[in-house]
């Protein structure tokens, strides 16, 4: 690879630096169509005239990566088309078995107890009651069969049923105004997701798989499903969910992840 180094970069290690940001970005661009398209033509040069800053250090690297990402999330939210629908599947193409995948091993799956459970609701929204599982399970519920697909190279197909979240916003009395939804989760994991993906019809507040209730390595209680983002956005174990205009990021998602994450 050629490596364009302007002449503002002239002196420091211009080898290391671009090493550096290639690995970065192997970390934050994770479709990999997109990961082999700026590894072919990311130069430091090309870096700089991106960001409009002279990159000198990994620190530059790290901020100039950052704005990349956040104004990556600025486009993906104005791209983003809330009618338009991520392919559905039927049963025979269902993956079996469907696989497992959190930031710990399978022996490790956090265990909620069903009769302790309330889901919290807290932020933006008129009502702030805590809710029980049967409470939910009463509310009209809705199959989809669709791809998952993780940025660590699977994708597989599942069924999941539960209440669509647009109705659960709803019925909470949302500011559906507001820019963003966050969960917490059982298990430490946590994320959170810009409002149009939240009230998407695709989007579901899982309650089961396949026609059961949700195991717990898939995320018993409940997990959010959203077919139009990459696996790290549907949180598992869900605990508390919460309707704010403040950012709160994400577990992968503060380590280098695109925060939209979209699929
Ligand atoms: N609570 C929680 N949710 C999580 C994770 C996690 O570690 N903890 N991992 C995420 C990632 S990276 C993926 S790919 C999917 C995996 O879901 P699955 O086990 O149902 O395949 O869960 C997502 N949600
Ligand atoms: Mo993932």
């Amino acid at each position: 690879m050629k490596i364009q180094v302007p002449r503002i970069l002239s002196g420091i290690d211009s080898g290391a630096a671009l090493h550096e940001a290639k690995k970065l970005i192997v970390r934050r661009i994770e479709q990999p169509a997109r990961r082999a398209f700026l590894q072919r033509s990311l130069t430091l040069g090309g870096l700089s005239l991106l960001t409009g800053c002279s990159i000198s250090d990994n620190a530059g690297v790290e901020a100039a990566l950052t704005r990349i990402s956040r104004f990556n999330d600025a486009a993906q939210g104005w791209l983003f088309d809330p009618n338009r629908m991520a392919p559905t599947y039927t049963d025979a193409e269902i993956t079996r078995p469907f696989p497992f995948n959190a930031y710990y091993g399978e022996d490790e799956v956090h265990v909620v107890d069903e009769a302790g459970y309330r889901l919290e609701v807290t932020g933006m929204v008129a009502d702030k009651r805590r809710w029980a599982l049967p409470e939910l399970r009463a509310m009209p519920q809705q199959d989809q069969i669709t791809r998952h697909i993780c940025v660590e190279g699977w994708s597989a197909i599942g069924k999941w049923g539960g209440v669509r979240f647009a109705d659960f916003l709803h019925r909470v009395g949302a500011d559906t105004t507001a820019k963003y939804v966050g969960f917490k989760c059982a298990d430490d994991y946590y994320t959170s997701i810009d409002m149009a993906t939240a009230l998407h019809a695709q989007t579901l507040l899982a309650l089961t798989y396949d026609g059961q209730p949700l195991p717990p390595k898939y995320g018993f209680p409940m997990k959010l499903r959203m077919p139009t983002k990459l696996g790290y956005k549907n949180p598992k174990h869900i605990q508390a969910i919460f309707v704010t205009n403040t950012y709160t990021g994400g577990y992968w998602e503060d380590q280098g992840y695109n925060w939209f994450g979209g699929s």
